[in-house]
């Protein structure tokens, strides 16, 4: 029993671990998945975006689903950054992969600030959407600033 639940447990571990462990067949491959991932957490940032600073008005509802996409896929792109993932099209600075930790220290900051933005977001209080929102996208920027080419 004791050994079939650990077994679970380890099962339950990697299919958490499932997006982080992402393997692709080329390094092309990685770029435009990472490409890809940012582009339509991107988009759903976007649209809670329009609705913290009021160009369109509020939606619990779809505040709440928008955030939980982004939450979710704030957790991809970070496994598409291995070697040999540096050159090709891709915006990402060579930097990225001097000083991996920092990078991804960075990424762990905004996948924390987008899981609260979520977390307000499932309280349908603008407010505290309002709140979290900026805070999510300063660490957007503050990575797009140290690690993409303009
Ligand atoms: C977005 C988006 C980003 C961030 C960033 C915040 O909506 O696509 O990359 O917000 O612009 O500063």
């Amino acid at each position: 029993m004791k050994h079939l639940l650990s077994c679970l447990a380890a099962l339950a571990a990697l299919t958490m671990a499932a997006p982080a462990a992402a393997q692709f067949a080329k390094p092309e491959h990685a770029i435009e998945y990472r490409k890809s991932a940012l582009f339509v957490m991107g988009q759903h940032f976007g649209r809670i975006g329009a609705m913290a600073n009021g160009r369109v008005p509020f939606d619990a509802k779809a505040a709440a689903e928008n955030a939980a996409v982004v939450e979710f896929v704030s957790k991809l792109p970070w496994a598409a950054f291995g070697p040999e993932t540096d050159l090709g099209e891709t915006k990402a600075k060579p930097e990225i992969w001097k000083e991996m930790p920092k990078f991804r220290e960075k990424a762990q900051q905004m996948q924390d600030a987008v899981a609260k933005l979520n977390a307000a977001a499932k309280t349908g209080d603008l407010a505290q959407i309002k709140a979290s929102f900026g805070p999510a996208a300063q660490t957007c920027k503050a990575c797009h600033d140290a690690y993409r080419e303009q």
